[in-house]
Formats: structure tokens, sequence, C-alpha cells
């Protein structure tokens, strides 16, 4: 039976990194995997991803971004998510439904209870069984996107103070759900990550 992975953090925290190491990782513990992500995972939603990220659409309604989200997010679980995990397969994603209530609520202003109510109807009741949450300094994820200089999407163009408000909402879901969401400390090293993430990984194949 398959298990449902979803990483989160701030920009420049490091998930696209390690996404390969768990990959492998779970691969060598012969475990089928689909990797995937959000917004995106199928072909209409990589478009709906290049609407949203494109600084062509600077000044989107923050509703029409939410919904824009939802919507991507509605095709990657009929097309993706869910026949994966029926075919009994892992399922890592990057990013799912915990960066809308950190970027669309935290950092947009958008009410958790109304992300609250699309996500119920969207979901219907699907969830990850384990959230690994990248957190670190907001200074230094963003440092670290400049260094890596492959261009700002529309939300990298936005202030420290948006990502602090986001990456306060993380800890705060973090802390209301500990038993799905683990924090990974990202200001370390990319091997003491790892370790973290074994001892996580070990502790989730074992139930
Ligand atoms: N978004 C949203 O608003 N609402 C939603 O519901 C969803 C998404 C689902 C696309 O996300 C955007 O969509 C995102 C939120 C929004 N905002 N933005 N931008 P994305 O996941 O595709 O893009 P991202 O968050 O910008 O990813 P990223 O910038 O690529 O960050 P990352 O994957 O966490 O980091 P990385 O590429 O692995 O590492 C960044 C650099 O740091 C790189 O040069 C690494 O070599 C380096 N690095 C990594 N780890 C380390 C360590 N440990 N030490 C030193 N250097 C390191």
């Amino acid at each position: 039976m398959g298990k449902f992975i979803t990483i989160e953090g701030i920009e420049g925290a490091g998930k696209s990194t390690q996404l390969a190491f768990i990959q492998k990782y779970l691969a060598d513990q012969n475990q089928s995997l689909t990797v995937t992500r959000e917004p995106g995972g199928t072909e209409l939603g990589e478009q709906i991803r290049e609407l949203l990220l494109t600084p062509r659409s600077q000044g989107m309604a923050v509703d029409t971004e939410l919904l824009l989200m939802f919507a991507a997010r509605a095709e990657h679980i009929e097309q993706v998510i869910k026949p994966a995990l029926e075919r009994g397969e892992w399922v890592l994603s990057d990013r799912f439904t915990d960066a809308t209530f950190a970027y669309q609520g935290g950092g947009r202003g958008i009410s958790q209870q109304r992300i609250t109510e699309i996500a119920d109807w969207t979901l219907k009741g699907l969830q990850p069984d384990l959230t690994l949450l990248f957190d670190l300094p907001v200074e230094v994820g963003l440092q670290r996107v400049l260094i890596r200089n492959e261009g700002v999407d529309r939300f990298e163009q936005e202030k420290v103070d948006f990502f602090q408000r986001i990456k306060e909402c993380y800890l705060d879901r973090a802390q209301q759900d500990p038993k799905r969401m683990k924090i990974i400390d990202a200001n370390q090293s990319i091997v003491d990550i790892q370790a973290q993430l074994t001892t996580i990984l070990d502790s989730l194949l074992a139930h």
C-alpha cells in the first residue's frame, strides 16, 4: 500500500535538492514511486502553473490565484495522485494544499476558513500521510535563490515580510498537526538534512 508524501517550505528551502534524495531512498527500498509537483503535475496543471508564475500575471486578483491553485489541484488529484495511490504506489509531491494555506492564506491574507471550505470540497478527504516542512530563516532561503541566479518568478518578486508570514503560517500548521507534518531544519548541510530525512522515512516505512 503506497503512501502520500508532500514537501513544503519557503523559496530556496532545498525542497528540489532533497526530492531527488527521497526518490532514490524509496527506490532503494523497492517502493514504486510517482514524483510530481504543484502547481502542475498534469498537462493542464502545467499550463495553469505558467499562468500563476509568470511575472506577466502581475496584479492577478488574489481570489483568481486561489481558485487557479485549486483548479490545478483538482486535475492533479484526479489524473495523477488518486490513480497512483490506487495502483499501490507511493506519491511524492513537491508542494500540496499546505502551500495554499501558507501562500494564499498567510501571504495574501485570504481567510483560513475560506481556504478550508474549498480544500474540503476539492480534496474530499485526501490527506498526505507525511508532510516534510523545510524550515529556515527567510533571508537564507532568498539568498540561495539569488545565488542560483535562474531569474525570479511572480512569487519570488515578493518582499521579505510576505515570506515571513508564509513561514509562520507553515509553522502554525505543523504545530496543529505534528503527527503528519515534520519540521526539517533546512539551515544545515545537505548531508545533515538527509540524515534527518532518513530517520523520518524509516519510521514511515515501518508503519
Ligand atoms: N504556490 C502557492 O502560492 N500556492 C500553492 O498552493 C502552491 C504553490 C502549490 C512554485 O513553487 C510557487 O507556487 C511557489 C509557491 C507557489 N513560489 N514560488 N516561487 P515551486 O516549489 O515550484 O518553487 P519554489 O518554492 O520557488 O522552489 P525553489 O525556489 O526551487 O526552492 P527549493 O526547491 O526549496 O530549493 P532548491 O532548488 O532545492 O535549492 C535552492 C538553492 O539552494 C539551490 O541552488 C541549491 O543548490 C541550494 N541548496 C539547497 N539545499 C542547500 C543547503 N542545505 N545548503 C546550502 N545550499 C542549499
